[in-house]
């Protein structure tokens, strides 16, 4: 049994690759260069048809057979169910689990996202509204995620879960988005226990880029 793992060396790749080596599933990485327009690559898009990394095919899907998923929150989820790991049963730690894994594709990705982009563009008139807005909300983001870490460990409540790992992947580009962890100390005391394991350390090693 082998995962493909077709992503790039962005919030939404990492994610899956954290969670991959966090799960100890067996994987192989086949990098989609975004930057050179490989998300829209027929073969590609048969399996991701948003065009967007990541995206996943597991020779061992339900009923023995292959099976493609794309979308992370759709992937972390699939990821928790075969492995039993990182997805609370637990009914109160599985809903929590469920509203942090939503939080953060609804809001701690688009808006952080919409940071990086305003803030690399070299006309000041262009940026300013842009980039006034998504910092804003992407800090009452994080202050949001200071509150909820001030009495639980993770996000679901005392164990990690496949919410940690989908916030994680963001919160990994707090300085891209001009975030201060400091300024969010149980956010800042969450991130360095996850990114001090070492399955952790491995998901933000993998190659999800070519360097030749
Ligand atoms: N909601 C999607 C978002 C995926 C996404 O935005 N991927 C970006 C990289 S982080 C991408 O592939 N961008 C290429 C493009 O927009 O052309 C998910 O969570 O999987």
């Amino acid at each position: 049994m082998t995962i493909a793992l077709h992503a790039f060396d962005t919030p939404n790749g990492r994610k899956i690759s954290v969670a991959l080596e966090e799960m100890g599933l067996p994987y192989e990485v086949h990098v989609v260069d975004i930057t050179k327009g490989e998300q829209h690559v027929p073969e590609f898009v048969a399996i991701s048809p948003n065009h967007k990394i990541p995206a996943i095919v597991d020779t061992d899907g339900p009923h023995g057979r292959p099976v493609s998923v794309f979308e992370s929150g759709a992937i972390l989820i699939y990821l928790g169910e075969k492995t039993r790991r990182f997805w609370p049963s637990e009914p109160l730690a599985h809903i929590a689990c469920l509203e942090w894994l939503m939080f953060q594709m609804g809001g701690f990705g688009p808006a952080p996202g919409q940071v990086h982009h305003f803030v690399a563009l070299a006309n000041e008139d262009d940026r300013r509204y842009g980039l006034e807005r998504f910092q804003a909300e992407t800090r009452r983001l994080y202050a949001v995620m200071n509150a909820r870490l001030a009495n639980h460990a993770y996000f679901a409540g005392a164990d990690i879960t496949i919410a940690d790992f989908a916030i994680l992947g963001w919160a990994w580009r707090h300085a891209r988005h001009r975030v201060d962890l400091d300024d969010y100390p149980n956010v800042r005391r969450w991130y360095d226990a996850l990114m001090a394991r070492p399955a952790v350390a491995r998901g933000f090693a993998v190659p999800l880029r070519r360097t030749a």
